[in-house]
């Protein structure tokens, strides 16, 4: 057993490059039956507005694993480990010249659309927001755009209006001119600070339906009464749900490395607790984790807050997972 502890091909800093967790590598896209969760990494900064560098969020969120193999992280509280319940598998990143968005799009589309085929869950490492659009337009063709619901975690609504070209700011009002998501379904929480959410944009989309939940909301009422009430929202609206968490609705002390933060944000231990809550209470059908910007993320806290975050939505699944086998 000592031995093994100290295997070279087990050590966490070695080797050519982890897969999340260290789960089987993935690459055939006719090879996904059985998975039930795929991380698929989106390498994409393009659309990126201010700091550029989430190009190397996929790698830098792999990288923050400091277990090693095999893929074994049970979750103390829940008493579950993720990895043994479900069939949780790496597909690789998609991606192609860094300059060409709608190739990335399409490619991330496709493996997205793959993996709902294969009856999994897609787990997506970004990449800057503009990568939620394909997962949407994916998941739409899936389950139509009144099957599901959005649960978005950002400093920024990312409902721009008036702008014809995709970029971060967008993604979820370029979904819905496109008709893959509506508009009462996008359920956005954490919005603060000065990079445009204009007031024009919050009435457009507030008298369509979409819930705006300002950071200051959360902060007075507390983030487990805005939780309880956006599950209790999205569990009503469609049977299930997908969850993007943009690290940036975390305050800059907990994820500086990131394109446009914003002061005044969650504090990691909150995120956790309110993502894995929503993992664990909604059928989820997908999830995020975008923005993430190693350029200018010192000591790496960023990646690792956002490494945590997507362990503690898969125990979240899991444990749901196991609550409904068990009865
Ligand atoms: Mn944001």
């Amino acid at each position: 057993m000592t031995d093994q502890l100290y295997r070279p091909d087990q050590l966490p800093f070695a080797g050519p490059g982890p897969t999340f967790a260290y789960t089987p590598l993935v690459l055939d896209p006719g090879k996904l039956g059985g998975a039930d969760v795929v991380v698929i990494g989106a390498p994409c900064d393009v659309a990126t507005s201010y700091r550029p560098g989430t190009r190397f969020g996929p790698r830098a969120i792999r990288d923050a694993d400091i277990v090693g193999p095999p893929a074994m992280r049970p979750h103390p509280g829940r008493r579950v480990d993720p990895f043994q319940v479900l069939n949780i598998v790496d597909h690789g990143d998609v991606g192609t010249f860094p300059g060409r968005i709608e190739s990335i799009h399409a490619q991330l589309r496709a493996a997205v659309a793959a993996t709902l085929a294969a009856g999994a869950v897609p787990a997506v490492l970004g990449g800057d927001h503009s990568i939620s659009l394909p997962v949407l337009e994916a998941l739409a063709e899936r389950h139509g755009a009144d099957g599901y619901v959005v649960i978005h975690l950002d400093a920024h609504a990312d409902v721009e209006l008036g702008i014809d070209e995709v970029d971060h700011g967008n993604p979820f009002s370029q979904a819905i001119q496109r008709g893959a998501l509506l508009p009462h379904h996008h359920l956005v929480a954490g919005v603060r600070g000065y990079w445009p959410t204009t007031s024009e944009e919050m009435d457009h989309w507030g008298e369509r339906g979409m819930r705006i939940v300002l950071m200051e909301e959360i902060a007075e009422r507390g983030p487990a009464a805005v939780a309880d009430e956006l599950i209790a929202t999205a569990a009503e609206l469609a049977p299930r749900t997908y969850l993007t968490i943009d690290i940036d609705v975390l305050d800059p002390a907990f994820a500086p490395g990131t394109g446009t933060p914003e002061a005044g944000g969650l504090t990691s231990r909150e995120l956790l607790t309110v993502a894995g809550r929503m993992a664990a209470e909604l059928d989820l059908c997908g999830f995020d984790v975008v923005e993430v910007n190693p350029m200018v993320d010192p000591a790496g806290i960023t990646a690792l807050a956002a490494h945590a975050t997507v362990l503690e939505v898969l125990a979240g699944m899991a444990a749901r997972r196991a609550r409904r086998a068990g009865g």
